[in-house]
Formats: structure tokens, C-alpha cells, sequence
């Protein structure tokens, strides 16, 4: 059903206020995420009214197929953007990693929030309590049915074997606990630590076992790109950091032509106003692998910041009040260095990928 424009609710006192809808999916970690951000919004616009509205997507549904396999770009936003096309909601809060890198016409990420650990981390049955990824038995299997993580930590600890595990958070802690399947799983450490989870984490893999992947711990807020109130609104939740390391990674991605189900993982790093990308590709088993490191300028100039409120679009990005020269910079960088592993055969070992993970 259509619905109008733009709600407003009158309030006790009399005064009529917007009323902001907010989407979400239903799991309990979407549903933390955004309330978290509801609050920072409440906090920096004490005068307008949020209302959460809850729902399921393809994602949440399908719970016994890997998320690689099932197939389905934008396997947990579609609903979520069907209701903001209808205007059934004004905005959309998501986990920028699950969000592709070219959006669908009509929608952008207004803000992205200032990033959680990005890592990721070990949580072990508890009958291995005190071990670490190198300590574990010969042959344990290890749950996770990320390609990116499998590929990276079957390279760097060849005695472990690797499994799918399915389902949201609450369910796989429960898959590992209840049975004798995994001896540990891999997990975003941001996920745990919201949901209030970080006494389980054992061990947070460094760059060296394992990167992240493009977007992890950071929180987005999607909106109907037209909505330039909002984007006006939401500006100020925006970590201009967390926006260029991100902005960075997805151009990576994108170039790479890369999707939420490939081998592909990153890590960045602000500095002295440089901006670090390290990006990698690697076969399914780990294998074969290209990883380089490049550098950019992100030092803020006084002309940009003039321009700071024009409206211009870096992967999916609408950042408005976070330097556009800079944004610009990021994005470049991204695109330079997938172009750099694109000219050592990245092509050719993510099409493999595709094919065996297809095949399997
Ligand atoms: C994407 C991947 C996973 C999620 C693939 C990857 C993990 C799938 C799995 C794109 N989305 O990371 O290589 O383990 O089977 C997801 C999680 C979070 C957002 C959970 C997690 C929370 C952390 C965050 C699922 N999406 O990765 O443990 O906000 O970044």
C-alpha cells in the first residue's frame, strides 16, 4: 500500500513533529543495531519522533543453505528497500557489509557510524576453553560459511577443517554449544560485542591469520536518495574515518566486480592523515592468493570544506559534511588497487572461486 509522504504525529503538548519510520530486520542483532542508532538520532535531533518497524527478509528465512550458495544479491535488503520505495519507512539501519556496493537506483547510505572492531573472532566449544586457532586438535572443525574466512584460515592453519554454519547469531552459538559439530566458530567480533557477547570471544584474528571483510563493524543508515532532508538530517551521525576507510574498501570491491560471496578481504588504516588499503583475493582453499598495500591522502583542505554540503555519491555514499575531495581520494585508492591485483590475475582466481563455490 502507498502511503503518504511524510507522517506527522501531534505530540502531548500540542506541537506536531515528523514522525521518522524506521526498518529493520527481526533478529535480535539488526534489532539492537537499530535501536542503537535510533538513540544517537534522538540524542542529536531531541525534536523529532522515531518509530521501529520490524521485518523479515530472504535472508532471515532461508536459514539451512550457505549465504554463498543461496544466490540472491541483496539477500537481506530487499524487503527492507521495498518498504522504504513505498515509503512505508523513511530510512533503513544495516550492516554496511551486507549492503552491495552498487545500490539500486533510487536509495543511498546517507551515514555510516563510527566502526566497531572490524576483526574477526574465535569462539570455542567451551570443552576447548584456553585453546587458540593453532592449539586446537588436528582435523577440528571450525564453523563459519564465509568463502573469505575459510579461504584465509585454511592457508594459515592447515590442520583445521572447515564447515557451513547457518542461521543468526543466537542460533549458531546454540549449533556450537548444544552439539559435538564445531570446535569453534568464526564470528564478527562487532556482532558479539552488541549483542553482548565478548566474554565468549577467545581470540581476535590479527591481520596476519585473517582480514576483514569489506564494510565489517560498521553500521549504515540507507535512505531514499531524494530525501535530501534526511540526508541533511542524518549527516551528523557520520564517522568521517569510519566513511573513508569504507568508502575505500567498497571501491575496492566494486572494481574488483566482487560480491558479498567472494573470497575478498581487507584491512585499512588511518594515519598522519594517510589513508592505508590493504585488499586481497584468494582461492577457495586458500592456496592462491594476491594481497598488495596502497596509500592515499585524506588530509581534509579549507576549499572542501566549503563544498562539504554538495551532494555527490562515492559507492553507494552520500556523505554530506565529510570532505569531498577526500571522499573522492578514498575512492580512488580503492579502485587503483583492485586494478593493481586486477593486472596480477585477481580476474582469473575469483572466477575459479565462482565456479567451484557454484559447483559445490
Ligand atoms: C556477509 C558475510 C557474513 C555476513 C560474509 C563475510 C558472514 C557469513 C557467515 C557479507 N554478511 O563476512 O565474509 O559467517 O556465514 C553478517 C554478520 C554481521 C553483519 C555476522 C558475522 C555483524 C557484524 C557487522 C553476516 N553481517 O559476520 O559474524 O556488523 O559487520
Amino acid at each position: 500500500m502507498e502511503e503518504q509522504k511524510y507522517k506527522y504525529i501531534r505530540k502531548g503538548d500540542g506541537t506536531v513533529c515528523r514522525l521518522i519510520r524506521i526498518g529493520t530486520r527481526k533478529s535480535e542483532l539488526a534489532r539492537i543495531q537499530t535501536k542503537s542508532v535510533a538513540e544517537k538520532l534522538k540524542e542529536l535531533h531531541p525534536d523529532i519522533s522515531l518509530e521501529i518497524v520490524a521485518m523479515s527478509t530472504i535472508g532471515d528465512k532461508i536459514l539451512d543453505t550457505a549465504l554463498s550458495k543461496i544466490g540472491e544479491k541483496s539477500l537481506f535488503t530487499k524487503e527492507l528497500e521495498t518498504a522504504l520505495e513505498k515509503n512505508m519507512v523513511d530510512l533503513v539501519v544495516h550492516s554496511l557489509k551486507d549492503l552491495p556496493t552498487t545500490l539500486p537506483p533510487g536509495f543511498t547510505i546517507a551515514a555510516v557510524l563510527k566502526r566497531e572492531n572490524p576483526h574477526d573472532a574465535v569462539v570455542l566449544h567451551p570443552k576447548h576453553v584456553g585453546k587458540t586457532l593453532d592449539t586446537l586438535p588436528e582435523k577440528s572443525v571450525i564453523g563459519t560459511s564465509s568463502l573469505r574466512r575459510a579461504a584465509q584460515l585454511k592457508r594459515r592453519f592447515p590442520h583445521l577443517e572447515f564447515k557451513d554454519i547457518r542461521g543468526n547469531l543466537n542460533t549458531r552459538l546454540k549449533k556450537l554449544d548444544e552439539k559435538e559439530d564445531f570446535a569453534a566458530i568464526i564470528l564478527a567480533a562487532a556482532g558479539l560485542k552488541r549483542m553482548g557477547w565478548e566474554n565468549r570471544i577467545s581470540q581476535i584474528l590479527e591481520p596476519g591469520d585473517c582480514m576483514y571483510a569489506v564494510g565489517q563493524g560498521a553500521l549504515a543508515v540507507e535512505v531514499r536518495a531524494k530525501d535530501t532532508d534526511l540526508l541533511e538530517m542524518l549527516s551528523v551521525l557520520n564517522d568521517t574515518e569510519t566513511v573513508l576507510r569504507c568508502i575505500s574498501e567498497r571501491a575496492f570491491l566494486r572494481h574488483l566486480e566482487g560480491g558479498c560471496s567472494v573470497p575478498v578481504a581487507v584491512h585499512t588504516l588511518v594515519k598522519d592523515s594517510q589513508l592505508y588499503l590493504t585488499g586481497a583475493v584468494y582461492s577457495l582453499d586458500g592456496s592462491e592468493s594476491l594481497k598488495d598495500t596502497m596509500q592515499t591522502s585524506i588530509a581534509a583542505s579549507d576549499k572542501s570544506s566549503e563544498e562539504g554540503d554538495q551532494q555527490e555519491e562515492h559507492v553507494g555514499v552520500t556523505a554530506l559534511k565529510v570532505c569531498s575531495v577526500s571522499q573522492a581520494n578514498a575512492e580512488r585508492l580503492g579502485v587503483e588497487l583492485a586494478s593493481l591485483l586486477l593486472s596480477k590475475g585477481a580476474k582469473e582466481i575469483l572466477t575459479v572461486a565462482r565456479q567451484l563455490n557454484d559447483a559445490r
